[in-house]
Parts: C-alpha cells; structure tokens; sequence
C-alpha cells in the first residue's frame, strides 16, 4: 500500500514552482571533523553517480578520516582556519555546482534522501530541506535540549521571517549555490558579532532558513528522519551556537532588508 505523500507546508505558496530542469549540476559537501566511524559506515551507501562534484571537506581530523576519504578515491580539501562557516568560505571557489547539497557523515543525514532532494531543487526551488519534523519524520538524535532548541528556533523563524518551515536548523538540505552570495552569507560580517559575543564558531544554515523565508524565495521540505549518531562526538555547543543564532534572527528582523 502506497503512503500518501506528506506535504510541505510551503506547498500551497502561490511560489510553488512546476518546472523540471535538470541541468543544474549538483556538488555535495561533507563536513567531517573525526568521523571516520561513521563515514566507513555511510559513504558506501551514497552512489557517486548521483551528483557531479563531492567534496570532503574537513576540519583537521587526527583519527584517519583524511587518510580513509582519500584512500576511497574522494576529494578532501582540509581548511585551514577553524570553524564550519569558515570552511564553508575556503572551499567555495571550489564548489562546481549549480546546486549545493550538504551532508552529514556522522549517521544523521539518511543518504538515499539525496536523489529525492535533488530530484525537487530540479523542479525549480531554490531550497529544499530534508525535516527531521515533518510528517512522520522523527530524530533520534535528538534529546529533550535540542528537541526544544529546534523547535523553539524554527518557531522564531517563521514567525519573525515568515517561514513555514517544520526544520529551519538541520545541515541535511540542497539549495542554489547563488544564495550564499544573494544572501551575503559569506559575509563575515553578518556573523562577526555573535561569534565574538558568545565565544564560538557557528555554521550558516539558520541565517540561510531565514533570509531565504524572508526573501520569499521558493521553499520546500521533504520528510528526512534523523537516525542517531554513528560513532565519533557531538561537535555542537548547544549553549553558544543557540545564543548566536537567537541574536542573527533577532538582528535581522530589525536590519535586514
Ligand atoms: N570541516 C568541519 N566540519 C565540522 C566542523 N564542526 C563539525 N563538523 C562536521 O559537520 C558535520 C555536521 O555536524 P553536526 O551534525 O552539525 O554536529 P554534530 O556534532 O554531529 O552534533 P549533533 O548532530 O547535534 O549531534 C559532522 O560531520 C561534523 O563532524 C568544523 O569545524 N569543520
Ligand atoms: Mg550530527
């Protein structure tokens, strides 16, 4: 019996595009930081015909993770300031693709979403987020911390952005790589003042949820579950990267054009 499909809450946008254009090429981008457990288990799971660029792109791992990637045939490119936003930065004049889609290695992100993911950023969106809440979708990754953090935050995001968005934090989502510069979120500015207020380095992908909502750009979201970590550490500072992403929401409601 075929489950009904779980619809987007950004379904029903007059913006909801029909197109299918399939000439956009895909990069992914895999953040590791001592991974190595989890990327013996779920890089054989990912088909490398799938997208036209992949690109390990890792933060100094010292437990074989480089060694692995590039023994297995991959492309690592190793930043060299620390922080995953700046990694971002370094490896952007390497990213190829029309699209970008990022991924975690660590067990989280289900690697046979990436095809469905793709298949929708061809239908013309210009973000499309893997939820780990919508429909039936569920985390196991989560606890009752980062459950609420979640939740709390995609809350803010729809309401002071005007979001629809079931998950506006997760890594796990491909968008057009052009947002990164029509979003200026290279732009260290943007990110300077939490970074330096609560002592951290912070990724990008709230900021990006939310200046693409307020954007009105077209939006979606497919059902993503997130298993439980494989191996390795939680590299999220619950505390600081929550402080600093409240203050970009906040800041940018009241400055951002
Ligand atoms: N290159 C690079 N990768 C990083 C850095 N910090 C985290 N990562 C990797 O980014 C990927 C996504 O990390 P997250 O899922 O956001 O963080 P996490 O530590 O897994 O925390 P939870 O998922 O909440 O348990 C993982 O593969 C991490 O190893 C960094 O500073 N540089
Ligand atoms: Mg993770």
């Amino acid at each position: 019996m075929n489950a009904s499909p779980v619809l987007s809450p950004f379904a029903h946008t007059p913006e909801t595009p029909v197109r299918t254009d399939t000439s956009q090429t895909v990069t992914l981008l895999i953040p590791t930081l001592n991974e190595v457990v989890g990327m013996k288990a779920i890089m054989p799971r990912i088909k490398r015909e799938w997208v036209d660029q992949i690109i390990i792109l890792d933060g100094g791992s010292t437990d074989g993770t480089i060694e692995w990637a590039r023994d297995n045939g991959y492309f690592v490119y190793v930043q060299s300031q620390p922080g995953i936003r700046q990694a971002y930065n370094e490896v952007l004049p390497l990213i190829t693709g029309d699209i970008l889609l990022t991924f975690s290695p660590d067990g989280n992100s289900i690697p046979e979403l990436i095809p469905q993911l793709i298949a929708k950023m061809h239908e013309g969106y210009d973000m499309v987020i893997a939820s780990r809440y919508l429909g039936s979708a569920r985390s196991q990754d989560d606890d009752w911390l980062t459950a609420f953090g979640n939740w709390l935050f995609t809350r803010t995001v729809n309401l002071l952005h005007g979001g629809c968005y079931t998950d506006a934090m997760v890594i796990y989502r491909a968008y057009r790589k052009q947002l990164i510069y029509d979003l200026e979120l290279d732009q260290d500015r943007w990110h300077r003042t939490p970074e330096r207020l609560f002592g951290c380095r912070i990724s990008w992908e709230p900021l990006l949820s939310a200046r693409a909502a307020r954007r009105c750009l077209r939006i979606t979201e497919i059902p993503g579950d997130e298993p439980a970590r494989i191996g390795g550490e939680r590299k999220l500072r619950i505390w600081r990267w929550g402080a600093s992403y409240y203050f970009q929401f906040w800041r940018d409601a009241l400055l951002w054009r």
